[in-house]
């Protein structure tokens, strides 16, 4: 059924207007993608006043549906509409773009309703699916809506995403592409031919519909259907034009990413023609009242891990004790998720999977989506824990930084660290994770060393509140901690010492265990010692160490790590000791790692318990 004349014509007023807007902001600024804001200004429109529920006073209420603009160049168009509905006052919009801004560039959690930064393009999907998932199957009433550009699903994990949220059925998950058929560079067409769009997304098992995007009848009609749709996520293909309504940007491939001069803007403000009755409080249909909201309390899991659990004559891979640990204390929280790409009987975590299934979720071979849905899982309050092999969490490096980013209460466990994996060679093992990690503004990184260290390590990394990595080794190790061992964030484990101490060997992970053999070793050779074993990569109480080398006077620090020597523990040592005329001698994998038994690759590498007693033997003599 068509709309009331009147109606319709109050929303182009209203679309309109938010052009105008987002028009004004870029032009103020003199930067961002007024264009890109302009072909998807009335379907948004029609999203944020007559479709979404939000709570009226608090944008990040529980119960309200979500949006994510995944294309989020487009922030102009979201700051507009937060605008028009109240929620941002005229003078805040001033300072777009500026620093210190809630209205950044691209969309941040420093705006309340944003629930994941977007603007690295391809990811806003997966995260809905996530947060899609979540409601599902906790039977909530709440949709998510995702708007997409059609240049933007050039990304392969917008397909990983589609595929997942199809195949889980999530009917509460609405998404829009934008096809204003021009992307950055060129039209969309002459860069990959994406057509047929809405048969591409129903052959990946959603219903879809393709409508004109500037029409409201289509617009309304459109989610109509999506409201009644139960049984499948829902696509609207909305065709539009990039710039619409105004003749000289409208469809032009050079506007996209400019703000249009003052002098411009007036000549676009003269073809947005919008009614002196426009009325926005009586078009507004979204705003309720959804009542208080009970803050979130963080997650304290009371556990305490005793001589029972483990058999502390015996050896355990981290990972095992890290399965362990994971079903142990998912059984303490129901915010509790693991989220897994198909590697769970290897990583451990099916031991959460099989006790908890109604809070297990198989992405499969798709780590981008994998990390993006995690992070969509937390932003619905869970503690959303992903695993895979860590070498393969590397290709969903920006996912992973996104989600930090985006304040997400996420984890990340990489198992199948280092060339001590063996015979499956280099593309199995992770070598740089570190590095790529502990560069991660506000990141927690963790390498336990047994089996009580994983699985406090496990323990900490679930209450953290943010982001959290731990890498996990494949080999079984012996027990080096007692059952009741503490292991702070940013602290260390001094394992071996004396006070004739002349050189500190600092080593993390499986290696601990060669460094302590080589300790020994050397100390039978007359030469003590210290080793330290480094479980909290980041934090890192550089005073400390620093202070405990002073003290002793020595000269040399030896780090051992199962690792490329950029980026690991060497460089954590050289960045605690710098200026403190203490040298770093890294022992750590050069080259590319092969397949091997893990005894022969540490020999070969120069990472075992016998390269580090020569090389000590070596510098000290
Ligand atoms: C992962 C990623 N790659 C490249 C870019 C740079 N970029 C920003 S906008 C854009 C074009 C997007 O086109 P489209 O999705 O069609 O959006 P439109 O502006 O046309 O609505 C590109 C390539 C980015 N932001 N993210």
């Amino acid at each position: 059924m068509p709309l009331e004349p009147q109606l319709k014509q109050q929303l182009e007023s209203l679309a309109h207007l938010i052009r105008r807007d987002s028009i004004d902001l870029t032009t103020q600024s003199g930067s961002g993608h007024p264009t890109t804001c302009m072909s998807a200004a009335d379907i948004m429109s029609w999203v944020f006043f007559r479709e979404i529920r939000l709570d009226q006073h608090n944008l990040d209420h529980p119960l309200a549906d979500k949006y994510i603009f995944s294309k989020g160049h487009a922030a102009p168009l979201l700051y507009a509409l937060m605008y028009r509905l109240g929620y941002l006052e005229a003078d805040e919009l001033k300072s777009f773009r500026e620093i210190g801004s809630r209205l950044e560039g691209h969309p941040t959690l420093r705006l309340p309703g944003v629930v994941a930064a977007t603007g690295s393009l391809g990811q806003g999907l997966s995260v809905a699916a996530g947060m899609a998932e979540v409601y599902q199957r906790e039977g909530r009433d709440q949709k998510v809506y995702v708007l997409m550009g059609d240049g933007e699903i050039n990304e392969g994990q917008v397909w990983e995403a589609a595929m997942l949220a199809g195949s889980r059925k999530l009917s509460n998950l609405i998404g829009i592409v934008d096809r204003n058929r021009i992307q950055q560079s060129n039209f969309c067409d002459q860069i990959v031919d994406a057509e047929p769009l809405d048969e591409k997304f129903r052959s990946f098992g959603w219903e879809t519909v393709r409508i004109n995007g500037h029409d409201f009848d289509a617009i309304a009609e459109a989610f109509a259907k999506a409201r009644a749709n139960t049984d499948k996520p829902f696509m609207i293909v909305a065709d539009t034009e990039k710039g619409y309504g105004v003749s000289f940007l409208s469809g032009q491939l050079k506007r996209h990413g400019v703000a249009l001069s003052a002098a411009e803007k007036e000549q676009a403000y003269a073809e947005l023609p919008v009614a002196d009755d426009l009325d926005i409080a009586a078009l507004t249909q979204s705003r309720k009242d959804f009542g208080p909201v009970a803050e979130l309390q963080p997650v304290r899991l009371s556990y305490s891990l005793s001589s029972a659990d483990f058999d502390p004559a015996k050896k355990y891979a981290a990972r095992a004790a890290y399965g362990d640990a994971l079903k142990k204390l998912g059984g303490l929280s129901e915010r509790i998720w693991v989220l897994d790409g198909d590697t769970s009987n290897s990583t451990y975590s099916d031991r959460f999977a099989g006790a908890y299934p109604d809070r297990h979720l198989e992405c499969g071979i798709a780590e981008q989506n994998l990390v993006s849905a995690a992070v969509g899982v937390a932003a619905t309050g869970k503690v959303a824990v992903s695993n895979s092999f860590a070498r393969f969490f590397e290709r969903a490096y920006d996912q992973i930084e996104m989600g930090a980013y985006s304040q997400a209460n996420f984890k990340i466990v990489g198992s199948h660290v280092g060339i001590s994996i063996g015979e499956d060679g280099a593309s199995q093992m992770a070598m740089a994770d570190c590095g790529f990690m502990r560069a991660i503004p506000d990141a927690v990184v963790l390498s336990p060393s047994d089996y009580v260290s994983a699985f406090k390590l496990t323990q900490a990394l679930l209450e953290h509140e943010g982001f959290c990595y731990m890498r996990t080794f494949r080999g079984a190790a012996s027990v080096l901690y007692s059952a009741d061992e503490s292991f702070p964030l940013g602290d260390y484990k001094v394992l071996r010492q004396s006070e004739s101490d002349a050189a500190v060997v600092l080593a993390t992970g499986y290696v601990v265990h060669e460094a302590l053999k080589a300790a020994d070793k050397l100390a039978e050779s007359g030469l003590n010692v210290r080793v330290i074993d480094v479980y909290s990569l980041k934090p890192f109480n550089n005073d400390k160490l620093r202070a405990e080398c002073e003290s002793l006077g020595i000269k040399h620090v030896f780090t051992l790590e199962d690792h490329y020597a950029t980026g690991g523990l060497g460089d954590l040592a050289l960045d605690a000791l710098n200026g403190s005329g203490i040298r770093v001698e890294k022992v750590a994998v050069q080259g590319w790692p092969e397949s091997g038994s893990p005894e022969a690759l540490l020999a070969k590498y120069g990472i075992d318990a016998a390269a580090l007693y020569a090389r000590v033997k070596q510098v000290l003599s």
